[in-house]
């Protein structure tokens, strides 16, 4: 075990999501770190797993049946060397200090690797908006706001939205913040389109996805016309993967969400993923309805008990991983190389266990680690933060070329910085080594602070 991993076991022991993330990213790092001995003198392992400010606090509020709910509020300021800190809100009642520290770490590279000035940072709370009112949502974000407003702003840290916060409680949240503030500011992402927002945020991550799988498709001359692909969740990231992959000509076959997953083997066409945008963003329903609706499908509930996830034993090409963390393990895996799936590119963050990267790597998959392949989403985001600076809008085509471009350019700088480090096509070293380098480069100029 690298020292720095030790040395984080040691300070925060149960923070495992964490340990995961950092062992990763060090274990790609070494070879940078052994080059340029400068880096460790700086201490420069030791301060990018220290955050530069954790804030926690309650979040009492009110339900329905007059009960007072007392949830924890969380933000992480991870790293600021290059931006305003940047990166989502989660509410999930999984949600703890140890996964918010794995996900803003993993935002402080990804965000470097976009090119837009932004540093690393990420939020949330335990708060579960399942079964939950509209009234119940609204008074749980006014409340977790009437303490985070403190803390952020436009040029210090926007957050923005990921499980458990789309449209509806980034609305929420902006609301109270802008009237504790007495200020309209640009200090959120995923704003709606008549008070901020960018067009193209809420498909940017899909989108983003889907683009950085045809650049890896196009090193090997392939494309995604024809493929058929397997995608996990049914939230925000899956929805619009889908999309993107049936404008791409690809043949999209499953969707999933906590409760079970459905396998269409005639492919989810438009007509059924509008089914899917209703049944989700509007009536909030669950997964198990397409099987009902559609008899193409089979579905099946989830197994929490089981040591596989069967959506990951189907016959396809591609696989897109957008539910949450640690979703496919290494039997997933090894289903996955056995069906003969030839490309990996996450949607969600760090949705692969270590057992199953080594697997996909093992077996020389194209495999786009979500730092790199869904950088789509705070792309846009930095995006809509641009906009908002210059008090104008971008019409959809400008944003959509944007984030194309940002993407071939992620793409193109962690194959290099792979190349560059004797491990060609491999993108979990490269999109490390290249968003490393940037932050770091930036610490050093920055002096110890
Ligand atoms: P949503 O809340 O819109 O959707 C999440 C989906 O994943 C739902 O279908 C949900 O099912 C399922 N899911 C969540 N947790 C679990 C779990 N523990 N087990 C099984 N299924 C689960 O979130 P997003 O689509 O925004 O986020 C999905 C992933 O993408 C996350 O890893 C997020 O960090 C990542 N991401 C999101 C970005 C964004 O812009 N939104 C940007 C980059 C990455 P259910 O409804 O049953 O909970
Ligand atoms: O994980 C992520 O990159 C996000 N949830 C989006 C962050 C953002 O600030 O848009």
């Amino acid at each position: 075990m690298s020292e720095i991993l030790e040395h984080v076991k040691n300070r925060d022991p149960q923070e495992r999501e964490f340990h995961q993330a950092v062992s990763e990213v060090m274990e790609s790092v070494k070879p940078v770190l052994d080059r340029n001995p400068i880096y460790r003198k700086a201490k420069i392992p030791e301060r990018l797993v220290e955050p530069e400010r954790v804030v926690m606090f309650r979040v009492p509020w009110v339900d329905d049946q007059g009960n007072i709910q007392v949830n924890r509020g969380f933000r992480i300021q991870m790293n600021g060397a290059i931006g305003p800190y940047k990166g989502g809100l989660r509410f999930h009642p999984s949600v703890n200090l140890g996964i918010l520290k794995f996900l803003a770490f993993e935002q402080v590279f990804k965000n470097a690797l976009t090119t837009l000035p932004m540093g690393g940072g990420k939020g949330g709370s335990d708060f579960n908006p399942k079964g939950k009112s509209d009234n119940e949502v609204m008074h749980f974000c006014h409340n977790f706001m009437c303490e985070l407003f403190r803390h952020i702003g436009a040029d210090t840290d926007v957050p923005a939205g990921d499980i458990g916060v789309g449209a509806r409680e980034i609305g929420f949240l902006f609301g109270m913040y802008k009237k504790l503030r007495n200020e309209f500011s640009g200090v959120f992402t995923g704003k709606g389109l008549n008070w901020g927002g960018s067009l193209i945020r809420p498909e940017a991550t899909g989108y983003g996805a889907v683009y950085f799988a045809a650049e890896m498709l196009a090193t090997r001359s392939q494309s995604l016309e024809g493929k058929v692909c397997l995608v996990s969740g049914s939230g925000n990231v899956a929805q619009y993967t889908v999309e993107k992959l049936l404008q791409m000509g690809a043949t999209p076959v499953t969707l999933s969400d906590s409760s079970g997953y459905i396998y269409d083997e005639a492919g989810i066409t438009r007509e059924k993923l509008d089914f899917v945008m209703q049944l989700k963003n509007v009536r909030r329903g669950r997964i198990k309805e397409y099987a009902e609706k559609y008899k193409t499908a089979a579905y099946q509930d989830a197994d929490p008990t089981a040591d596989h996830n069967p959506l990951w034993d189907h016959k396809a090409d591609c696989a897109f991983p957008s539910a949450t963390q640690n979703e496919i393990n290494g039997k997933d895996a090894a289903n996955l190389v056995k069906n003969g799936v030839k490309l990996v590119c996450e949607g969600a963050n760090m949705p692969t266990d270590p057992d199953g990267v080594h697997i996909f790597l093992e077996h020389k998959l194209l495999y786009g680690p979500g730092k790199a392949a869904n950088a789509g989403g705070v792309s846009v985001s930095g995006l809509e933060m641009t906009q908002n600076s210059m008090r104008l809008s971008w019409t959809r085509e400008e944003v959509d070329q944007r984030l194309k471009m940002i993407m071939k350019s992620i793409h193109t700088s962690a194959l290099e910085a792979a190349a560059a480090y004797g491990q060609p096509g491999n993108y979990v070293v490269g999109a490390n080594i290249a968003g490393f380098l940037k932050v770091v480069d930036a610490m050093m100029d920055q002096g110890v602070v």
